[in-house]
């Protein structure tokens, strides 16, 4: 049985949002179309406090883009974005939402960030996700979404270490390229990992 991932499809990673990925807007139509070929469909959220670590704001004399450490790991720094309950942290309203069965938010430790929709990046608390995926059958996911060189990229990694066949549908996914090149070598590392790039 197979689930679609549909990940961080949020105003703040859209066009006119604080941490716009660039022609993110196109994965919409997209993974609405692929909704109706599911019988599970997961949407994931990325669902900061105000404070998060991640945010570029929480570090005096750092700014966006910049790389410091948060708790034992090497983290970017990002614009304030999808704040836990603001119009940015929102699904998208373009969004076939009536067939999204479940919501998994993430990202809400301010300690740490959480790229992947099963586990914080220090890999200390689990979403949960895994579970929910197994106890109803679930042995394929096929993941869609933004960003691709980011929480994309986290979520089919760790589902092909937890055992999943996963499949990245690459027409349905954007990213950032913070540096040129990201993306792609994003889907190399998932291809080497052994996720089917369809
Ligand atoms: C993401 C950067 C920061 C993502 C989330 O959804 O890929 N990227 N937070
Ligand atoms: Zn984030």
């Amino acid at each position: 049985m197979k689930a679609l991932l549909i990940i961080d499809v949020q105003n703040d990673f859209l066009p006119g949002g604080a941490l716009a990925v660039p022609r993110g807007d196109e994965v919409i139509n997209a993974v609405n179309l692929l909704i109706p070929q599911y019988e599970l469909v997961v949407a994931t959220q990325d669902w900061h406090p105000p404070d998060h670590g991640s945010f570029a704001a929480e570090h005096p004399r750092r700014g966006v883009g910049d790389v410091v450490r948060l708790g034992d790991l090497d983290q970017v720094l990002w614009p304030t974005h999808c704040v836990q309950g603001e119009h940015g942290a929102e699904l998208s309203n373009e969004l076939n939402h009536a067939d999204i069965h479940h919501v998994v938010r993430k990202g809400t430790d301010p300690t740490v960030d959480s790229y992947s929709a099963f586990f914080d990046n220090a890999r200390r608390r689990s979403t949960g996700l895994a579970e929910y995926l197994r106890s109803r059958g679930v042995d394929e996911v096929h993941v869609a979404g933004l960003a691709t060189d980011y929480c994309v990229k986290a979520t089919a990694l760790d589902a092909i270490d937890l055992g999943f066949r996963v499949v990245l549908l690459q027409h349905a996914v954007r990213g950032v390229d913070l540096q040129p090149g990201d993306c792609a070598r994003a889907i190399e590392a998932m291809r080497d990992a052994g996720v089917e790039i369809r």
